[in-house]
């Protein structure tokens, strides 16, 4: 895979007032640098906001280098949980399918997994994944997709 610049964005109330208690953001770029030689990865931690996730998404959505964008936390059932609801309106094309390899990928883990509502689709040339928002969880949903991750943005053109 040529140079590919990866956005991690941290979605969470207490990881934006304190960054130190952010572990699922530093672990998802650490996994990215393992994965990936040379690929480049750009970090920012959002509250649970949908205006300010969006925000974000679409600083990083503009940018021409960047071509995938991995959010950790804010898809579960809580009330603030609205990273999916915050994604899907900027997605121009919905990709379930990687959702559903994240979804069985955790599902081999945990039964817990159904309580992550994340979705994952194209943004001008970005793929978004929404990943849930502990370092277990992003460490298994990495895992379950990062193979799939050059092909994909390769067909992205
Ligand atoms: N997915 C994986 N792969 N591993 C996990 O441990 N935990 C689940 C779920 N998805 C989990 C997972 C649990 S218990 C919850 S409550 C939600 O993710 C939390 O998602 P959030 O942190 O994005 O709100
Ligand atoms: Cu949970």
């Amino acid at each position: 895979m040529e140079a590919i610049t990866f956005g991690v964005l941290t979605i969470s109330d207490t990881c934006y007032q304190a960054p130190a208690k952010d572990k699922s953001g530093p672990k998802l770029v650490r996994l990215i640098g393992e994965t990936f030689q040379n690929a480049e990865v750009i970090a920012s931690i959002v509250p649970d906001e949908q205006e300010l996730i969006q925000r974000e998404l679409r600083k990083w959505i503009a940018r021409e280098d960047l071509r995938v964008i991995l959010t950790t936390g804010g898809t579960g059932f809580a009330p603030r949980d609205v990273t999916p609801e915050a994604t899907k309106p900027l997605l121009e094309k919905e990709c379930p399918q990687l959702a559903l390899v994240i979804a069985l990928g955790s599902l081999q883990k945990t039964k817990f997994a159904a309580l992550s509502r994340g979705v994952c689709g194209i943004a001008g040339n970005t793929l978004i994944l929404n990943f849930p928002g502990s370092e277990k969880a992003v460490t298994e949903c990495f895992e379950a997709v990062s193979e799939l991750l050059p092909h994909a943005v390769h067909l992205i053109g």
